[in-house]
């Protein structure tokens, strides 16, 4: 007999009290939102059980893949053990099975074989936004896959590029291809049309050798790549600026030694996230390739690379969001604290409730992109839907993509210090939100990029319940108007100031506006007259508070640069 027997807390003994863990249940089942808006939208029994299969399938088999790809990230070996450089990079077995997969699930396919017409890029979406959380970032190889399909049908399919298409888009694993999108260089991502240093030599076979340095590279295990180049003339010039630029279509090869043909793998990158890709420099040293584009309208023709893979982004973005809330709201369960569980504390549930509201706005903005992008291949867009589309690109990537790190970032924190701990998979689930914002263009970037396309559209409908947040939706459409007409009169630079809270103003306006009409469905729950109401609660016009206030007087610039600089 000895006291100690008695102690909880001795040698061996750690207590008997052990956490439950929150659990990933069918990320589809767990989703009203989704499932409502298919009902609406998309009710054919073969898409949702299609969606619940595979959902059954992400929780159960491919979440554990998603977190192998983040604990065994892919490595570079430059040298084979007898000095030859080989420049492999060797990716864990379950980022191939992601591929298999992939290919299996059509999460491509579905966009091009087009099953459910003008429907199939929300089908499509639903697929990768069920699948991007436990992906392990394979949607980030999918999404630029996805992309360069796009480009290609632009521009015709037809040698050299028909075999390439039908790989990006076949379901059978053994012939599927992935594609890069090799824009950035050293001098610039953002500035592609000044960065662009990389050289196209003519061939006397029509083809073209590439030598260049491409300075971020994802999933550079890809089969093939779309990038830029400027086409030297006879005498080794180059025409500089945007005008410059072509795009060129090259396969990743390797000859009989197992070297790859024209490209030397300089390094991996080590990134904040997005660990489970590999993410390369690249020296271009005569890499054969075909030029795609007509001469100097090379940044047009990869814009609808760009299209595509920004709204795969915002996907990823409400999907981000959406998973961090399914696991809190699951934790919220299991968890007591001061003598109840979370879920019964109700400042705990407002700010769950709070994620949810963001997450309902991403989703619909991020769905709306969908169907308008589906609209437009099917041949059923109206001159206004095509505006449309290519003003909310644009805005829908960079209001999703800040959201994402702000909503995930509070969902950690409702998990306690366990948010903060590694091998949970929650804070890899934040390193990733925040790549969300900086690739497929920065927010400023981007937000420069509306300024292209100015248009606005309605999409209001008056219910009573919901009259305040029609109205606060109407009003900031009307201001937003004014704001508009008024900035066009203003100095020069004046419109650039305001760019990136216009964006924001689009975004919010626009979302309010969906999700009214998401609630004015006659399935739809309270929850979704709830959610609609909350949103509109925001400043909803952003642009017109900082208006007010002086932001974008001329006097600005130097003011902010004085204190940056102080
Ligand atoms: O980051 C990258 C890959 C990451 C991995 C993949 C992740 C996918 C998501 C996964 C989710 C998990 S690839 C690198 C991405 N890079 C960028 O996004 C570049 C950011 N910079 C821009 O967006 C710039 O705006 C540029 C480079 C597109 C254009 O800048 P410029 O040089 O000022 O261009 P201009 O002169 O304004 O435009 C040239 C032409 C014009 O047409 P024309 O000549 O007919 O007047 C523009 O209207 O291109 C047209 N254009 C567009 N057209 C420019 N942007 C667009 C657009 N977005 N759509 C249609
Ligand atoms: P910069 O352009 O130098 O931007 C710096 C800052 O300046 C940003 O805040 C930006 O918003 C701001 N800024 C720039 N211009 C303006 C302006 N006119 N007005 C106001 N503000 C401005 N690229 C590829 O081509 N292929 C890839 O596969 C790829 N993979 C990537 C993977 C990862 C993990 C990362 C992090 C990047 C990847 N990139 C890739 C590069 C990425 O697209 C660029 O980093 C991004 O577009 C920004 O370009 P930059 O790095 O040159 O930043």
């Amino acid at each position: 007999w000895e006291a100690s027997s008695f102690l909880p807390f001795s040698r061996a003994r750690i207590g008997s009290f052990f956490q439950e863990t929150p659990v990933l249940k069918n990320p589809f089942l767990e989703d009203a939102l989704l499932r409502g808006y298919l009902r609406r939208h998309l009710p054919q029994g073969a898409v949702l059980s299609d969606l619940c299969a595979f959902g059954e399938r992400v929780a159960i088999e491919v979440d554990k893949w998603g977190r192998e790809c983040e604990v065994n990230p892919p490595r570079l070996v430059h040298f084979d053990p007898w000095g030859r450089r080989v420049d492999h990079i060797v990716t864990s077995p379950a980022w191939k099975r992601m591929k298999d997969l992939s290919a299996q699930e059509g999460l491509v396919a579905i966009g091009y074989e087009r099953s459910f017409g003008e429907w199939s890029r929300v089908y499509q979406m639903s697929k990768l936004y069920i699948f991007s959380p436990s992906a392990g970032l394979y949607t980030c190889p999918l999404a630029m896959t996805d992309g360069a399909a796009k480009v290609i049908q632009s521009i015709g399919v037809s040698w050299p590029v028909d075999e390439a298409f039908s790989r990006l888009t076949t379901r059978q694993s053994e012939r599927f291809w992935t594609s890069g999108q090799w824009m950035t260089e050293r001098q610039g991502g953002s500035d592609v049309a000044t960065g662009t240093e990389t050289v196209a030599v003519s061939q006397t076979d029509g083809s073209y050798k590439l030598h260049g340095f491409k300075w971020f590279t994802s999933a550079t295990d890809a089969d093939m790549t779309l990038t830029l180049a400027r086409v030297q003339d006879r005498t080794g010039a180059t025409t500089p600026g945007s005008r410059g630029l072509s795009l060129f279509y090259a396969e990743v090869s390797r000859d009989e030694d197992g070297r790859l043909k024209g490209i030397e793998v300089q390094r991996l990158k080590d990134k904040l996230g997005t660990r489970q890709v590999p993410t390369a420099e690249l020296l271009l040293d005569g890499l054969p390739a075909h030029r795609i584009s007509e001469e100097g309208r090379g940044v047009p023709c990869i814009a609808n690379m760009l299209t595509i893979t920004r709204i795969h982004n915002s996907i990823s973005a409400a999907a981000a969001m959406r998973r961090v809330v399914q696991l809190a709201r699951d934790y919220a369960t299991r968890r007591t604290a001061f003598g109840k569980l979370l879920r019964d504390h109700p400042l705990h549930m407002q700010t769950l409730a709070r994620m949810e509201v963001e997450t309902h706005g991403a989703f619909l903005l991020s769905m709306d992109v969908c169907r308008l992008l589906g609209q437009e291949e099917s041949g059923v867009a109206t001159q206004l839907d095509t505006h449309l589309l290519r003003l909310l690109t644009p805005v829908v990537k960079l209001y999703t993509g800040k959201q994402a790190v702000a909503v995930v970032s509070e969902g950690l924190e409702s998990f306690g210090g366990q948010g903060y701990i590694e091998d949970t998979g929650l804070p890899g689930l934040l390193r990733d939100a925040q790549v969300l914002s900086i690739w497929e263009g920065t927010t400023n970037v981007l937000s420069l990029d509306v300024l292209r396309c100015v248009a606005l559209t309605k999409r209001l409908t008056d219910v009573s319940t919901l009259a305040p947040a029609v109205k606060a939706v109407d009003g900031a459409l009307s201001q937003l108007q004014m704001f508009v007409q008024e900035a066009a009169t203003r100095e020069p630079g004046y419109l650039d100031l305001a760019a990136r809270d216009l964006a924001y103003s689009l975004a919010r306006i626009y979302a309010g506006a969906l999700l009214i009409d998401h609630a004015c469905w006659k399935e739809a729950s309270a929850s979704d007259t709830y959610a609609a109401l909350r949103w509109c609660e925001q400043d909803l016009c952003p642009v017109v508070t900082k208006q007010a206030r002086g932001c974008y007087d001329p006097s600005t610039p130097p003011l902010d640069s004085a204190l940056v600089y102080d």
